[in-house]
């Protein structure tokens, strides 16, 4: 079975039923339907056939749900690009998918008048569940970006675990207010979404000062976060809280570590205890807090049905409950491979075991903890960030001879990129170098603070020490 199969029991038995409210418009599932549809036409109109790329960069949109679905329905692969990213950051996804399109603000008034004239039916294309259905970005460990192949398979298994695990039924009403160029929105968001047959309210984006107000209005009872989103509703008035709460059956939080502190002040002002769950791009959900039963902070909870964990030591041997080690994991929800990568692919695995990078232990009682990750990645409000990327960016200035950039903690977004710069003689303008990051590098990945060292702390190796960066720049 390929998505648009999933898809078809929203879409059919529930042609009628509202769907999706956009900017103050509803559109019921007959509707969504037939966009894409309409919209499948002209993609194929455009040459567009089956394995073909297709990338987007478009904020969250109706326009985003109709390309998507469109793709799917195709069995065009799908290249949803962080609306972020800057010129730079592009040009290599572009160069490495080789998209027949790039969908941009620009591109789309085009697209949409060539669909309004197509058809709202579409005839069926012949895809099995292994078809890829997305090629997503990663942010590379090695400073190149690495394309995900996820399949219809991996979509579809993953949605029907949250329905299962998470309760989602056509009975919801979810706000969905994640950038959809992530897994966490498309995967987690739109299916279950498309295959519960809910009615979602989907935002431009999460915007803190509003977030309340829209919470009251289209009064949802399902709602999927970051953590700095649950920092951010902190700030929420008692009473609104509490109204807003009264009518909520589900939070849920990822993506991120959610501090224990957050959880309870959260279900201090809300009178809910949001779930937390883990993911990745390359295996969509993993582990979740269970529905009923104990919602443990600090701790993911259990492994999905399907998905296999196992925690091992450096030597390749599993340890015990209560230590640690890296997290490996098997399942129907993991990626396909990296597109035309075949030795990152190799080397992603160890005799058919995802290898994540986290850091975890389990529990007697069966509770996953994640305790860190082997790389330096830095998580700024959801986003990835390897810091290679930005003190490769940082040592193409000629003002800089070296440069490290480490996570510091920040209580709103979890944690922000700091650079320790040490100049290429004489004095560093920092305001000069922000100003480059700016330009260059999506907003996210501009270093917070530039700190100018002499030297950066290294080992015997060579190897700078990133836990030294801090002492160094005393
Ligand atoms: C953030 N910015 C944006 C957006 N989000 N710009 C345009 N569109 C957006 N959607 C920029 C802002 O311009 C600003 O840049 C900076 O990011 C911080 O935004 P701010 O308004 O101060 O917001 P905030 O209150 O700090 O909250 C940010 C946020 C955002 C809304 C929480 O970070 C966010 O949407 N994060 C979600 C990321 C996500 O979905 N990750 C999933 C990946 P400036 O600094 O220049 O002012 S992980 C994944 O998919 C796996 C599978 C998993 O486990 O889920
Ligand atoms: P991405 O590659 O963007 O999909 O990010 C995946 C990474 O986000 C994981 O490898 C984890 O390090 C992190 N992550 C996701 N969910 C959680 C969570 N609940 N707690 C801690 N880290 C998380």
């Amino acid at each position: 079975m390929n998505l648009r199969n999933w898809f078809d029991t929203s879409f059919r038995l529930r042609s009628d039923e509202p769907a999706l409210e956009w900017k103050g418009a509803t559109y019921t599932f007959g509707e969504i339907d037939a966009r894409s549809n309409r919209m499948a036409h002209a993609l194929s109109a455009r040459g567009f056939q089956r394995g073909d790329r297709l990338a987007l960069y478009l904020a969250n949109s109706i326009d985003f749900i109709d390309i998507f679905l469109a793709c799917v329905k195709l069995g065009v692969i799908f290249v949803p690009v962080n609306i972020l990213y800057r010129e730079r950051e592009l040009s290599h996804i572009l160069s490495d998918s080789e998209p027949k399109l790039f969908v941009t603000e620009k591109e789309l008034p085009a697209l949409r008048a060539e669909a309004a004239a197509q058809p709202a039916d579409l005839r069926e294309t012949p895809l099995d569940g292994e078809s890829p259905a997305a090629l997503v970005y990663t942010s590379g460990t090695t400073g190149v970006s690495k394309g995900a192949i996820l399949t219809h398979n991996n979509f579809a298994v993953n949605a029907s675990n949250l329905l299962d695990a998470w309760r989602i039924s056509s009975t919801d009403r979810f706000l969905l207010a994640l950038p959809l160029f992530h897994v966490h929105a498309l995967g987690n968001g739109l299916h279950c979404w498309l295959f519960s047959g809910c009615r979602m309210r989907l935002l431009e984006r999460f915007e803190h000062e509003k977030a309340a107000a829209e919470f009251l209005d289209f009064r949802p009872t399902l709602f999927f976060g970051v953590p700095t989103m649950y920092v951010r509703l902190l700030d929420t008035p008692p009473d609104t809280a509490r109204e807003i709460g009264r009518g909520m059956r589900l939070f849920v939080s990822g993506s991120a570590p959610l501090p224990a502190q957050v959880l309870e002040d959260f279900r201090k002002l809300f009178g809910h205890t949001i779930l937390e769950r883990y993911g990745m791009t390359e295996t969509i959900m993993n582990i979740s807090n269970p529905y009923d039963g104990e919602r443990r902070p600090g701790s993911v909870g259990f492994p999905l049905p399907g998905v296999q964990a196992r925690i091992l030591n450096e030597d390749g041997q599993e340890v015990p409950d209560g230590e640690t080690g890296e997290l490996y994991l098997k399942g129907p929800n993991v990626f396909a491979g990296y597109w035309r990568r075949e030795d990152a692919t190799r080397s992603a695995f160890v005799d058919g075991w995802f290898k994540t990078g986290d850091i975890a232990r389990r529990s007697p009682d069966g509770y996953y903890t994640l305790c860190g990750r082997r790389s330096d990645l830095i998580i700024s409000g959801g986003f990835n960030i390897y810091p290679r990327e930005i003190e490769e960016f940082l040592m193409e200035q000629p003002e800089v001879a070296e440069a490290a950039v480490a996570g510091e903690p920040d209580h709103r977004r979890g944690e922000v990129p700091v650079a320790y710069i040490v100049p290429r003689g004489g004095d560093c303008d920092t305001a000069a170098l922000e100003a480059r990051c700016r330009e260059n590098l999506a907003s996210f990945k501009c270093p917070r603070r530039f700190i100018v060292v002499e030297k950066l702390p290294r080992n015997a190796l060579g190897k700078v020490q990133k836990h030294l960066l801090g002492a160094a720049a005393q």
